[in-house]
């Protein structure tokens, strides 16, 4: 959806009852919008209609896992044409869901009672995100909303909302964070996708990109080559031991940012251990300090291609956590394309957020017809440009 067709006075039945900024509100002071105690936090959970019942997911069960898996492998975020869906992994929605003191209680389905199917989905888990640079804030990030496909517009999606607020208010947090397609009172941040071809042929073929006029298959393969070789000397995959000058240098470099996680040492070592398939991340390291200089990372996201004959399967890298100080960003992200070639991956997305646009044009990234909003439950604070972003959210 386009700021442009964004109706600014679209009623809002469930979202204009909530704690966020209404959507021509001009913020003035940061912090919450409304302060509660546990007192004031319902007990029982919510009631749901009667032929569903709440469950927690536990995801240490292969076969709960794997109900999550296929509720959002089937009904999950689609683009807007409805050509492709996102497949988050199994062993992905593992990592995502259990980070450091990740709480089992919210991991939340809906089942139908009689079947047991699982019929939706929400999800949070613990975080700390600092605003504006002068305020460090316990929140969660809400991610992995989803209603079946038969039944969606039945106002299911505010009730899980709704059950995941007073399951994180229970734990005494009053804030969260979330990113979404679509416009909602009241975005932080309106940021774009960003895509270089990797494999041209395929993503033609899938119709994801078309050949511009005039450009032949064999050119526009060429014109998406990456470096044969990788430019940062010594550039190779994060370790453990690297992982405390890691954390160093992410929290020095995302200072700068209005809105950016703080991150200890075991979360840094979660988010951003290599993993098949799951993360890559690669680093420079000081020869002579064995400090971290500069890294790179992406995750792995690939799409179902809906009713392709010859493709069933899109695999995307999306730019996470960048950072160069011995060497130029430009070159960075050259290596972090051959690897990502290298890796057999058919396109290397990016938002517009952190210093991303410095690297855009140079590396021939196209901006796609998606947009992802940054949203803030419960905290008002100034609307920012996508380039003071420094989260990223899976
Ligand atoms: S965004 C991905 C969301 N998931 C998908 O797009 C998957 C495909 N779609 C669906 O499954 C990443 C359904 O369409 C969903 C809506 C479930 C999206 N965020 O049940 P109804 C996240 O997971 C509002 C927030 O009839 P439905 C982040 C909508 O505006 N609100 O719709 C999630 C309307 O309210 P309004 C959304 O189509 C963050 C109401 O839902 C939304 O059957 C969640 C309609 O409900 C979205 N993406 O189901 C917020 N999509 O007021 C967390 C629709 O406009 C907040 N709606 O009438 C923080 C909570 C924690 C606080 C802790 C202190």
């Amino acid at each position: 959806l386009s700021s442009m067709n964004v109706d600014k006075n679209a009623a809002h039945a469930f979202w204009d009852t909530q704690p966020v900024p209404k959507i021509d509100a001009q913020v003035e002071k940061s912090g919450p919008i409304e302060v509660k105690t546990l007192d004031d936090v319902r007990k029982e959970p919510l009631t749901l209609p009667a032929l569903f019942e709440w469950v927690v997911l536990d995801v240490n069960d292969q076969v709960q896992l794997n109900d999550v898996y296929t509720l959002l492998n089937e009904n999950y975020v689609e683009d807007d044409d409805n050509m492709f869906r996102f497949d988050y992994s199994i062993p992905f929605l593992k990592w995502a869901l259990q980070p450091p003191h990740y709480l089992k209680d919210w991991h939340i389905g809906v089942r139908v009672k009689e079947s047991k199917k699982l019929v939706a989905f929400i999800s949070a888990i613990p975080a700390t995100i600092n605003v504006d640079k002068t305020d460090s804030v316990k929140m969660v990030e809400i991610n992995f909303l989803c209603v079946h496909k038969k039944l969606r517009e039945k106002r299911l999606a505010p009730v899980l909302i709704k059950e995941i607020t007073r399951r994180v208010n229970l734990q005494n947090i009053w804030q969260a964070a979330y990113t979404a397609g679509i416009v909602l009172p009241k975005p932080v941040a309106s940021c774009r996708y960003y895509h270089r071809s990797l494999n041209p042929k395929k993503l033609v073929e899938c119709k994801f990109s078309s050949l511009p006029p005039r450009v032949s298959m064999s050119l526009l393969i060429k014109l998406n080559r990456v470096e044969e070789n990788t430019k940062c000397p010594g550039i190779r995959p994060l370790t453990k031991a690297d992982v405390p000058s890691a954390t160093r240098l992410l929290a020095k470099y995302l200072s700068q940012y209005s809105l950016a996680p703080s991150m200890s040492e075991e979360e840094v070592w979660h988010w951003l251990a290599p993993q098949k398939n799951v993360m890559d991340c690669y680093v420079v390291v000081d020869p002579k300090t064995g400090e971290v200089t500069d890294m790179c990372s992406f995750y792995t996201l690939p799409s179902s291609v809906i009713g392709n004959p010859k493709h069933k399967t899109l695999k995307a890298a999306f730019s996470f956590y960048n950072i160069a100080t011995s060497v130029p960003l430009v070159d960075l992200m050259a290596d972090a394309l051959h690897l990502a070639k290298k890796g057999d991956f058919d396109v290397f997305n990016c938002l517009d957020i952190f210093e991303n646009s410095k690297f855009i044009k140079e590396h021939k990234f196209q901006p796609g017809d998606g947009n992802l909003q940054y949203y803030l439950y419960n905290y008002a604070t100034q609307t920012k440009d996508p380039s003071a972003m420094g989260l990223v959210l899976l």
